[in-house]
């Protein structure tokens, strides 16, 4: 069985943290009708959802995914990179608790989940803003006991690893190759995002479905040339504050 875990949009969302855009106004309803519409996305591609509540001292709280990495045999949770989020992995630590043995990224080490994209055995982990040496280095060390590989992979001009690379198959990743080097996933077969798309990179794979932002109409034409089973959201609101289909859940099999 698969869980979920999310957390409602905090009324406190127009205050996130902006690195990469400029501060639009955000629709909490709006936020909250197409965040309900993403977990029931879930639903349907297997997931049990573990909802937490919004939190109205902690805006980006929404973002669990930066909170925690899950692994089969441990949960890693993380230290945000910016001190506004640092908070956010209590209510994270608690709700996995039942589930996975506990390990933490501790100070001066900071992580942010966003950075990880787990691939089979290999963890690759984004050199950002949010995540630095000394983190980076914690999470080999935390998990190279369970037999998983910690590969630093660097960015430019985006927030997260994540923004620029994500998983839509076994054998295949969705690439923005403007922001991330390619060459160290050779392995893999690359998808990459229409020029007119940046943000496009950012695709949620739950078994077979790839759970996708309904604004990136030819990038998805490229997924589907692939294939792949596809489906949309309207993630709309969440994009005005840096977030994407993976930030907004905590996925992991019981
Ligand atoms: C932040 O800057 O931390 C939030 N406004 C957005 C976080 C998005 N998370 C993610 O990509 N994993």
């Amino acid at each position: 069985m698969l869980f979920a875990i999310t957390r409602d949009v905090s009324p406190a969302i127009g205050n996130c943290e902006l690195t990469h855009m400029a501060r639009e106004t955000i629709d909490l309803h709006r936020a909250r009708l197409q965040h309900r519409q993403y977990e029931q996305r879930l639903k349907e591609a297997g997931c049990q959802l573990i909802q937490l509540t919004a939190d109205p001292d902690l805006p980006d709280s929404v973002f669990v995914e930066d909170t925690a990495i899950v692994l089969d045999e441990i949960g890693i949770i993380t230290r945000p990179g910016v001190e506004s989020r640092r908070a956010e992995t209590d209510s994270v630590a608690q709700a996995l608790t039942p589930y996975r043995r506990l390990v933490y990224i501790r100070a001066p080490g900071t992580l942010d989940g966003g950075d990880v994209l787990r691939v089979g055995n290999s963890l690759y982990v984004g050199r950002s803003a949010r995540s630095n040496t000394d983190g980076i280095d914690q999470l080999r060390r935390l998990v190279s006991p369970n037999g998983y590989s910690v590969v630093p992979v660097d960015l430019r001009d985006c927030l997260h690893l994540k923004s620029a690379v994500t998983q839509v198959a076994e054998d295949m990743l969705l690439v923005n190759r403007h922001w991330v080097d390619a060459r160290v996933f050779s392995s893999m077969r690359l998808v990459e995002v229409h020029e007119s798309e940046p943000f496009a990179a950012n695709a949620l794979r739950i078994v077979d479905t790839v759970i996708y932002p309904d604004a990136f109409i030819r990038t998805r034409d490229r997924l589907e040339a692939q294939d792949l089973n596809v489906c949309t959201v309207d993630a709309s609101e969440l994009a005005k504050a840096e977030g994407g289909v993976t930030c907004c859940s905590l996925i992991f099999p019981v």
